[in-house]
């Protein structure tokens, strides 16, 4: 662990967290930024409801997609993509996708909350993106072990990504992070790209440790069954990427483990 990067960064997750949390009375979690039949929900990197339709389109046609249609948006949500925010979808349309009805979201409705075709180009919302093939970066995982690896692994990693990975074991278990590789680019507070740890289920609480550069990060054991790891790189300069893989243990195992490092 570098106690001094994590406190560097402490100002500037905090900062992150007010995007990525609790907002206008919605809780906004990450998890929902998960892809069901692939269509994916996106926000700027500055926060809830900044990209005008120019920009929402360019977001998807960044990472190899385009604005997801009504019928894919419809198709996800009957699987359970429910998002408590309104995005450009196909032809300059807004709305979001409601599985479970709630008082704070979708006005107690289950269906596309469709605010219909806008006028005005230049209002400003999040985005609904179609790709199918874009699969490999992030996910929701319960398998007992698995490796991981950024984007494009063994290669580098493109620019502009944003990957979540919602590690759940069995309960009762903790998840066991061991690094293999890892080469991420380098920079004093870890600003520009960066892999992040939580001990927790979201990104928004239970931040363990933000990574950045070549030196390989001491292991990590949760304190509960979960796991998320966030890795996002800006817009130049790429590096090698890293792989990992975590382990269930029983948590006397890992406690056991504990005290040998
Ligand atoms: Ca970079």
């Amino acid at each position: 662990m570098r106690p001094l990067i994590l406190a560097l960064a402490a100002c500037f997750v905090l900062k992150e967290v007010q995007g990525w949390g609790y907002k206008n009375g919605v809780f906004h979690n990450s998890i929902w930024l998960e892809q069901a039949a692939g269509v994916y929900h996106r926000e700027s990197r500055k926060g809830r409801y900044q990209l005008t339709f120019k920009e929402a389109k360019a977001v998807c046609k960044y990472e190899g997609g385009a604005l997801a249609t009504y019928e894919q948006l419809e198709a996800a949500r009957q699987i359970g993509f429910h998002v408590c925010s309104a995005g450009w979808f196909d032809k300059g349309r807004v709305g979001y996708p409601i599985v479970k009805a709630g008082a704070n979201c979708g006005f107690g409705k289950v269906g596309i909350i469709d605010y219909g075709y806008r006028l005005n180009k230049s209002e400003r919302w999040d985005v609904y993106c179609y790709n199918p093939n874009a699969k490999e970066c992030g996910g929701v995982l319960t398998d007992p072990q698995k490796v991981l690896s950024s984007p494009g692994y063994p290669n580098d990693y493109a620019d502009e990504q944003i990957c979540y990975w919602h590690i759940r074991v069995r309960y009762g278990q903790k998840v066991r992070l061991q690094f293999l590789d890892f080469d991420i680019e380098d920079d004093t507070d870890c600003l520009s790209d960066y892999l992040e740890i939580y001990d927790s289920y979201d990104d928004v609480s239970g931040f363990a440790g933000r990574f950045c550069g070549d030196e390989l990060p001491e292991d990590f054991i949760s304190t509960g069954n979960v796991m998320t790891l966030k890795f996002l790189s800006d817009s130049s300069v790429t590096a090698g990427g890293f792989q990992l893989e975590y382990i269930a243990v029983d948590s006397d195992l890992s406690d056991e483990t504990n005290t040998l490092t």
